[in-house]
């Protein structure tokens, strides 16, 4: 692997010690330990100091807000680069309470801009497929980095929000960022509230795994490690402007499919779950081209068609079943949250 820094640089890392953003400081550490990181979390319930456990004395670790001003230019000011993942994440979430996602996700972005303008260091900001809206089942196309934004719930909205406000920063005052976009993540630490992980904690928990309407709608499944090597590679190698999708191809399968895997490989009948209320305005398709990203900065997923799919699922179930510290207190608040809307 070629490291591309040298024992000075710093990076910043918003939303550390979420999901996605927990995953990065533990890849970033492993592949690339030059690094000095920082990382600025709000710990929502989202947020989880135990998912840094191990790296914490080798780290900065600092609880704020991504929209406290005065504490964002310090640590802009600070570092040489940032890699923002900070969001608020959850669809369903956003359809109860679209506030936090409003503010975290679009002033909270903007905060950052500033300070990333005023002391002209290099940012990349996390984003989503969904920003796209969604594609029929029957659509054979894939979103591009050119495909039209049609976000459908709040989160989304905020997360395309969010991307226009980095793109017009670039163009209007030349900031030095790039944006990817990604679609659906799965893997260890990410909360219990997701879709793979719920149902694995569930049948851990004696509880039937729970099928959102029919399940017929696809998701692009990607390991988070796929994801971060390509954040990386477009930290290394990105044009200055741009945005990148980053996608494994594995818009194949669908809910239904993916619920009966996990019931399948966790030693259950295929048909070991139930159905429950559909999300409301649910989107049916996210698939993605990630041409771009593999022809010109070559980057290639590790955990790919369904193999690796299955592959990369096994892992997760053993994370799952040998890591319940990490999740088992909060099991029965999530599930009663999601019971009180027939989920
Ligand atoms: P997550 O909800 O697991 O983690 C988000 C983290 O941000 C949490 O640690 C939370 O405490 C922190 N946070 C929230 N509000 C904050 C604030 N105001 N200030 C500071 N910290 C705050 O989310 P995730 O799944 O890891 O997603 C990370 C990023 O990746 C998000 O930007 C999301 O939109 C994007 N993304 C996620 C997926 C996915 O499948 N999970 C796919 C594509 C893109
Ligand atoms: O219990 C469930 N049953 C179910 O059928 C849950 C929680 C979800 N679902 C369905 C809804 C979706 O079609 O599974 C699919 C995946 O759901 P989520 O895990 O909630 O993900 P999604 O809404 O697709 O959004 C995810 O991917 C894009 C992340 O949460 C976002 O942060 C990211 O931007």
């Amino acid at each position: 692997m070629v490291l591309y820094t040298n024992s000075m640089t710093k990076m910043l890392i918003t939303g550390g010690a979420g999901f996605i953003g927990g995953n990065f400081v533990h890849y970033t550490r492993k592949h690339y330990p030059n690094y000095q990181l920082t990382v600025i979390d709000k710990l929502t319930y989202a947020g989880n100091t135990r998912t840094l456990e191990p790296v914490m004395d080798k780290i900065e670790f600092v609880q704020g807000d991504i929209c406290d001003r005065e504490l964002i230019d310090k640590l802009v000011s600070e570092t040489d680069i940032v890699v923002h993942f900070a969001a608020e994440s959850h669809n369903d979430n956003s359809l109860r309470n679209p506030w936090p996602f409003v503010e975290t996700n679009i002033i909270g972005t903007y905060t950052i801009l500033e300070a990333v303008r005023k002391y002209n260091k290099r940012l990349h900001h996390i984003s989503t497929d969904e920003v796209f809206g969604d594609l029929e089942l029957d659509d054979p196309n894939r979103f591009t980095e050119t495909t039209s934004y049609n976000p459908s719930s709040p989160y989304s909205s905020t997360k395309a929000g969010s991307d226009h406000l980095v793109r017009a920063w670039v163009r209007s005052f030349g900031i030095q960022a790039t944006i990817s976009n990604c679609s659906n993540n799965y893997g260890p630490y990410q909360h219990i509230e997701k879709f793979i992980p719920r149902q694995i904690t569930n049948i851990l928990s004696d509880i039937k795994p729970k099928l959102y309407g029919t399940g017929e709608q696809v998701r692009d499944w990607i390991h988070v490690d796929d994801h971060n090597s390509a954040v990386h590679l477009i930290l290394e190698k990105g044009v200055i402007g741009d945005t990148y999708i980053i996608g494994a191809d594995n818009d194949h399968v669908n809910n239904k499919q993916v619920i009966e895997m996990i019931c399948e490989l966790m030693g259950k009948g295929k048909d070991f779950y139930e159905h429950v209320n559909d999300r409301p305005g649910h989107d049916m398709r996210y698939a993605m081209n990630s041409s771009k990203l593999r022809n010109e900065l070559g980057w290639q997923p590790q955990y790919t068609d369904n193999d690796g799919m299955k592959n990369g699922l096994l892992a997760t179930i053993d994370w799952y079943t040998n890591n319940r510290d990490w999740w088992q207190a909060e099991k029965m608040a999530v599930e009663k949250k999601y019971a009180e809307q027939g989920q």
